[in-house]
């Protein structure tokens, strides 16, 4: 597959009209913070502090935000991401020693709890009775359970695992702010890997309907305002030194390479890595500002069916390049 040469300002939905867009400050002003957003505090720093000298973090965000149409919402607009390269990338950082936050969309796929939270087949399909009554794992299923469990009791235990969940746009990017504003004063330690896929338009709770949207009056119209990009404030102000990587996803693939590079330019930040909708899960791209060209990840579709996941590749990959940055730092002091 070649990836695109096109502009990315001409990469604008044909009915999208311009529009004034809202600062990220202002966002934060007309918006409510999340009720966990304390404790998200409280338990970050005390995760952080447990920490040794020198260790690695990473905070990882995973699955899709919610977009609201009411205050007292019945309806929202979703989008599709399971949280499968969040969660299967953070079983992979821990594996390699990180120390890992893991932002998620609640109920969408946890580290080591994946394989069994899948939407065709629930946890009684894991499960039998024995002759004797007692609820037991089925065989098959044993000794990845056992050896799922065993990991995600040492990494919660031994406080190398947190789990901070979100649901709509607002609660995830109060959250981002938080947790991003403690995490910088490790800089070049702390890794961000913003995999979760946010929600470009919302509508601002003080002109959203107060009530459940009444039918009878025909046609719904929506307005939408876009959402500020915060991976600006994120590099510049909140998490300055670190190393960040951000995700870029498209259908098009005339517009993937092109709108990587846009993003780097525009950031500054160190990677983002480009996926396809349909190929994400065998075949991804890394563009950094000091090559022209992406570094392609990919595993075989053969690889992929026999349970191979990209992301050991990728995160492989990520923590060498994140491993130069810190011992470069250390050179330059
Ligand atoms: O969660 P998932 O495994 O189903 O999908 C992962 C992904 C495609 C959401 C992620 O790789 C990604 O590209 N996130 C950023 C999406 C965006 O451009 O907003």
């Amino acid at each position: 597959m070649s990836l695109g040469k096109t502009h990315p300002s001409e990469a604008v939905s044909p009915c999208a009209e311009s529009r004034s867009v809202i600062d990220p400050d202002t966002y934060f002003d007309h918006n409510q913070p999340p009720s966990n957003l304390e404790w998200a505090h409280t338990a970050t720093q005390a995760f952080l502090q447990h920490q040794p000298a020198n260790q690695r973090v990473v905070l990882i965000t995973s699955g899709g935000t919610t977009v609201p149409l009411e205050n007292n919402t019945v309806r929202f607009v979703d989008n599709f991401s399971q949280g499968t390269r969040g969660s299967c990338s953070a079983e992979q950082f821990l594996a390699m020693g990180y120390a890992v936050i893991f932002l998620y969309r609640e109920k969408s796929l946890q580290p080591f709890n994946r394989h069994y939270s899948d939407s065709t087949k629930g946890l009684l399909s894991y499960l039998e009775l024995s002759p004797e009554g007692e609820v037991r794992v089925k065989p098959e299923w044993a000794d990845r359970v056992k050896g799922d469990l065993r990991l995600y009791q040492q990494y919660v235990e031994g406080g190398k695992l947190l789990m901070i969940n979100f649901t709509t746009l607002s609660d995830y990017l109060f959250l981002l702010r938080e947790v991003s504003l403690l995490l910088a004063h490790l800089g070049p330690l702390a890794m961000f890997y913003l995999a979760a896929a946010v929600s470009d338009f919302f509508i601002p709770s003080h002109i959203m309907s107060e009530h459940k949207i009444q039918s009878g009056n025909g046609d719904l119209t929506l307005r939408m305002n876009q959402v500020p990009k915060f991976l600006g404030p994120l590099v510049k102000n909140w998490a300055p030194e670190c190393f960040i990587v951000s995700f870029k996803l498209e259908t098009d693939p005339l517009l993937l390479g092109p709108k990587a590079k846009y993003a780097l330019k525009k950031y500054g930040h160190q990677i983002v890595i480009a996926n396809m909708l349909n190929t994400r899960k065998f075949q991804v791209w890394l563009f950094t500002r000091e090559s022209d060209d992406a570094f392609l990840i990919q595993i075989t579709k053969e690889q992929l069916d026999a349970g191979r996941d990209i992301e050991q590749d990728l995160v492989e990959e990520l923590s060498k390049r994140h491993l130069q940055l810190v011992e470069n730092t250390k050179l330059d002091v």
